[in-house]
């Protein structure tokens, strides 16, 4: 088969992008290794799953059909309720004929001498395609540490990122979850409600704040839908893709303690993610993030009963400079009986057992272990395909000799002709409300390749100096703020041997797409453009 373009995905990205392609008219199929539509929103099913960006702002918003004919119940999504979105918009622009399911992508050579990408599916077939775009996300290759005796274990094992599609019953079970971020932290309220005993292993407490959820009024709705224009305008141009802004647009050092105390308290009254964003330089300012680390160490000392158990809760790192966590009763769950909070930071798990786990200090016998244990965020999902370029180098090959990953504004690459990624290292992405990055991402793509049809352009391909100049650039801005000094998966800390870096562009959503936007006005600037005819380089 010989296609336009290959996009490999069918989640937000890779069904926008199969639309976005055919509607102007090109041979596009997109491949996905799951069963259906939905990317991590088919995979991520645990209990308590959930979005921390508002349903209103969590679609696409390309077309007023989908806006208006749409209806959210609640502030934050659960997972099936997305997925039925997600559905209702492959179902809506008939996408699915031209989507291959249960089928996984192997390989992707770039055959030089007919400036075609070579794919390969993991059924044995080849197909070439003249685009290769990845809608592979940032966080859905899962990380399961490698623990000594881990497939000797006799219970039942999950990663809340593979999470089957029939109920998990957790009545009457002992039950292990390892892992605090937001998975474990969405997770362990609504398991401890039906588990005989819950223990929570945790290496690094997270700074968690009130979702604060509820369902939406239907006058907001209609208010919503009819003011969607201007929703959309605001989000796209601010700094994170959200409706929030700075509460107060001035240093928390400037306040009093008093003053202090009661924005903190107005905000974390709110719920939400907006908690980071009331005061200014939360992000930026050690001592002012402090303020707010101190605020949230009070609440849990406040909702935990037990002061040692509180204290275990409590980070020691700059608040947000880990991915922030929002819960639903969380830190109130270590106040039932049936609930044991296992610090594995001081004794670490050595093994995994038949009948549990042991750790430094003890042993725990377990029927259930659920794995919570995240992601290799952002290049993990790249590296599952063996990607290779101009004279045989991989993807894996390029960023793995260095000590950073390098990409041209996390869409394209030296050495990867017509190759675009979708949210890719160094793009806004995950430190973004995603549906709004991979919708600028999309159509800032679908432009460059209508524009390189129009000019009758053969390739296109980064320039090493452009790529070199953007990770500069990234690295020097993510390096002002607090996120580069507290280990995470953000810099690939959370995964053994990962080289380090901070792969995300933090100068905002609005600012990107203005960037992005220059670059195609002055004719794709920083990428080499070579046309049909004339070979020649632009
Ligand atoms: P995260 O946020 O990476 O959390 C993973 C958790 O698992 C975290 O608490 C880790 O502790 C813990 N972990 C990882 N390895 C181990 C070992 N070996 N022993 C004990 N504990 C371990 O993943 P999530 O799935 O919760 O969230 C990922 C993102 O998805 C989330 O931020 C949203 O953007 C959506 P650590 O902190 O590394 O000490």
């Amino acid at each position: 088969m010989n296609l336009d373009a290959v996009v490999v995905g069918a989640g937000f990205s890779g069904l926008y992008m199969l639309f976005r392609l055919r509607e102007a008219g090109f041979s596009t199929r997109a491949f996905e290794a799951a069963a259906d539509v939905g990317g991590v929103w088919y995979a991520n099913r645990y209990p308590g799953a959930r979005c921390d960006s508002e349903s209103i702002i969590y679609n696409y918003t390309f077309s007023d059909e989908l806006i208006q004919e749409w209806t959210w119940n609640s502030r934050f999504p659960e997972q099936a309720e997305i997925l039925s979105y997600l559905n209702f918009v492959a179902d809506k622009l008939d996408l699915r004929r031209d989507i291959q399911f249960n089928t996984r992508i192997t390989s992707a050579h770039y055959d030089e001498v007919n400036n075609r990408w070579k794919i390969l599916t993991e059924d044995g077939v080849t197909l070439t395609a003249k685009y290769f775009i990845t809608g592979v996300g940032c966080l859905s290759a899962s990380n399961i540490p490698n623990f000594k005796g881990l497939d000797r274990f006799e219970g039942e094992a999950y990663h809340t990122g593979h999470w089957p599609h029939e109920k998990v019953d957790f009545s009457g079970k002992r039950v292990g979850v390892i892992g605090t971020g937001s998975s474990g932290i969405q997770a362990i309220p609504v398991i401890a409600q039906e588990a005989k005993h819950l223990t929570v292993f945790q290496r690094t407490p997270a700074f968690s704040t009130p979702a604060k959820n509820y369902r939406y009024d239907p006058d907001f709705i209609l208010q919503t839908k009819a003011n969607y224009n201007e929703i959309k305008e605001q989000i796209r141009w601010s700094k994170m893709g959200y409706l929030h802004t700075v509460v107060n647009d001035r240093s928390a050092l400037e306040d009093t303690p008093e003053e202090r105390h009661l924005a903190y308290e107005k905000v974390w009254e709110r719920g939400g993610l907006g908690f980071s964003q009331t005061y200014n330089d939360l992000l930026v300012n050690g001592e002012a993030n402090e303020t707010a680390s101190e605020f949230i160490r009070s609440k849990i000392d406040e909702i935990v009963k037990d002061p040692k158990v509180a204290e275990k809760l409590k980070p020691s790192y700059y608040y947000s400079a880990k991915r922030p966590v929002l819960d639903t009763n969380y830190y109130e769950t270590f106040n039932r009986e049936n609930v044991t909070l296992a610090d594995v930071k001081s004794a670490p798990i050595l093994e995994i057992t038949p009948n549990g786990l042991r750790t430094s200090e003890t042993e725990y016998e377990l029927d259930v272990i659920v794995f919570a244990t995240g992601y290799d965020a952002m290049t993990g999902p790249l590296f599952k395909i063996d990607i290779r370029g101009k004279d045989g180098v991989s993807l894996k090959e390029k960023w793995a000799n260095g000590t950073q990953t390098r990409t041209y504004l996390g869409i394209a690459n030296a050495g990867f002709p017509n190759m675009f990624m979708i949210t890719g290292p160094e793009s806004p992405s995950v430190l973004s409300n995603v549906p709004v990055s991979i919708e600028q991402h999309v159509e800032w793509i679908g432009d460059c390749i209508e524009y390189l049809r129009e000019h009758e352009v053969e390739t296109i391909e980064a320039k090493a100096e452009a790529e070199e100049a953007w990770s500069k650039h990234c690295k020097e801005l993510a390096d002002s703020t607090l996120l580069t000094k507290v280990d995470s998966w953000y810099t690939g800390a959370n995964i053994k041997d990962k080289p380090r870096g901070f792969l995300i562009y933090v100068g905002g959503v609005g600012e990107y797409r203005k960037i992005c936007d220059k670059v195609a006005a002055k004719g794709y600037e920083g990428f080499s453009l070579i046309h049909t005819s004339s070979k020649e380089t632009v």
